[in-house]
């Protein structure tokens, strides 16, 4: 069961890794909207308040990255290159988008930051901002690799975290100028029928 939410960037991220794998599973939708992630039954699953929450082999999980750790170790996914380094270098890519990017445009966030400012920071400049300017890092970390995704001959950790990325970079209005190269890797992957039956439009709305 995946509680998730649709627009949420961090539950889309386990969407993909599912599909991936070819894992169906049964959808417990939590309303961020409505603010269901802070009701009592969610706090049971997640003391963090927040999407996604998986259970799984009899085990709940929560944190996007630690679940599709799991699916990758217990599954044999191979979302993660053999060599250490090559394995540093996808992870860090994938860290630049969920640890450093989604933290501060996460809706509460920039909630805060509007509320606390009066007004003077608007959500939309916020998220904008750091979208853009967390997106161009991402750009120059991709580095000269022509290869077709960030890194690897297959889709990685770190193209599960860009692909939701780029739909939120979109969803902001931030055009890709500055990450050219990772929007093309994006748009490639957004073909693949996973990534397609894992997109937000698919699930909400
Ligand atoms: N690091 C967490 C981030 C989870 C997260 O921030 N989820 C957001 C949606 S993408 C959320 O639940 N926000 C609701 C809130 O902040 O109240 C993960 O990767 O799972």
């Amino acid at each position: 069961v995946l509680y998730d939410y649709w627009r949420s960037s961090s539950s889309y991220r386990v969407r993909i890794g599912l599909s991936l794998l070819g894992i169906s599973w049964e959808r417990a939708a939590v309303d961020l909207f409505k603010g269901e992630q802070k009701a009592a039954a969610h706090l049971a699953r997640n003391p963090q308040g927040l999407v996604p929450a998986l259970e799984i082999d009899g085990v709940l999980l929560t944190q996007s990255l630690a679940i599709l750790e799991y699916l990758n170790e217990t599954r044999g996914a191979g979302w993660l290159p053999g060599a250490p380094a090559d394995r540093a270098r996808q992870r860090a890519l994938a860290y630049a988008i969920a640890m450093e990017i989604q933290p501060v445009c996460n809706s509460g966030t920039a909630k805060f930051a509007e509320e606390a400012s009066g007004g003077a920071i608007r959500a939309e400049a916020w998220m904008r901002h750091f979208i853009c300017q967390g997106m161009a890092a991402f750009e120059q970390m991709l580095g000269l690799d022509s290869g077709p995704y960030c890194g690897g001959e297959k889709p990685g950790l770190a193209d599960i975290c860009l692909v939701p990325q780029l739909y939120n970079a979109a969803r902001w209005g931030v055009a890709p100028d500055a990450f050219p190269r990772a929007a093309q890797i994006g748009a490639r992957l957004a073909a693949f029928p996973a990534f397609a039956a894992a997109h937000p439009d698919r699930w909400g709305g």
